[in-house]
């Protein structure tokens, strides 16, 4: 874009001059220190993070990062991580440190239901992928949506029919005051015994302290965790050790500059130009 000149954080200068703020986690009051900030566009696809700043500015439009790149690669993490789980690859690793040589049962895919909480641009790709390779699919969202091949549930009456459904959870639901905390003890014991979870979504979709019960008393087989409270992950966190945990450092769908910055420069000029933002955020949703 050789119309705009860019400047890096913390070297913006006169604050008063800068018209677009492109962002991940800035610290909070920041953007409202920008007098004449006219759009704000997230690096990320969650923009939990900006809408927890009480100083945002209210005006100025918001929007997130939905980049197919992206897209892709979590649906490459959670095909992974689910059939990861689906093959009993985290009894297998804990088999092979104790030289344990011993067959499980083993299903396929056809007789695995997988419920994805989050049932949008993500959860839906994700849910395709994992449809091809024959898992039964059902989708959660906030509102309903009918999504040929796939049994969808909807707001929370939903939630108990997709949950006493699924023998692998994935979440991949942005952080909002409503999905906070979602996976809990509560969950879980609606989960059919033994399934699995995955965590793509925010660490605080997550009562931590309610997982490690649940594990150890046989009501989950595993949970694969991509998102935590606190990151990094403090080392002297549980979930390290945990045999029955996988964690890996929020790496399920990272941001891609080069397919970025062609997404974003398009946002910029859809506004420039006065068309409708493709990505806009509905802060009154949260999402
Ligand atoms: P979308 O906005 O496209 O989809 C969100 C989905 O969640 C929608 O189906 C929406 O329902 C549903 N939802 C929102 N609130 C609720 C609720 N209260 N009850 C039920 N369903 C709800 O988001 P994306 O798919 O692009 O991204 C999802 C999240 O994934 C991001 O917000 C981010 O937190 C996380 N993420 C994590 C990454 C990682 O590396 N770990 C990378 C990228 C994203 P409806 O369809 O009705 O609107
Ligand atoms: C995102 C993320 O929201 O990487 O884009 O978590």
């Amino acid at each position: 874009m050789p119309e705009h000149e860019f400047r890096f954080w913390p070297d913006v200068g006169d604050r008063a001059e800068i018209d677009y703020a492109l962002v991940w986690r800035p610290e909070p009051g920041l953007l409202a220190s920008l007098p004449n900030l006219k759009l704000i566009v997230g690096l990320g696809a969650g923009v939990d993070a900006l809408l927890e700043d009480s100083t945002l500015p209210r005006t100025v439009p918001l929007a997130r990062l939905v980049d197919p790149y992206m897209t892709d690669a979590m649906s490459e993490y959670v095909v992974f991580q689910v059939l990861r789980l689906h093959r009993q690859d985290i009894d297998y690793l804990n088999q092979q440190r104790a030289r344990i040589w011993e067959e499980r049962e083993q299903q396929n895919a056809a007789e695995r239901r997988v419920g994805i909480l989050g049932f949008g641009t993500l959860g839906q790709d994700c849910g395709r992928k994992l449809k091809a390779i024959g898992f039964e699919v059902l989708g959660w969202s906030r509102s309903p949506h009918e999504v040929p091949g796939f049994a969808t549930y909807s707001g929370p009456a939903g939630l108990g029919e997709i949950l006493a459904r699924s023998d692998i959870l994935v979440c991949l639901l942005p952080l909002t005051p409503q999905t906070e905390g979602i996976l809990n003890a509560g969950a879980f014991a609606r989960l059919p015994p033994g399934a699995a979870i995955v965590n793509a979504g925010r660490g605080r979709h997550l009562v931590e302290a309610e997982l490690v019960p649940a594990l150890d008393s046989g009501q989950l087989s595993g949970a694969v965790l991509d998102v935590f409270r606190e990151e990094p992950l403090p080392a002297d966190h549980p979930f390290w050790a945990h045999p029955r945990i996988v964690v890996t450092p929020h790496v399920a769908a990272e941001t891609h500059p080069p397919t970025a910055a062609a997404i974003i420069r398009e946002e910029i000029r859809r506004f420039e130009t006065g068309l409708p933002l493709q990505n806009q955020v509905d802060r009154a949703r949260g999402y």
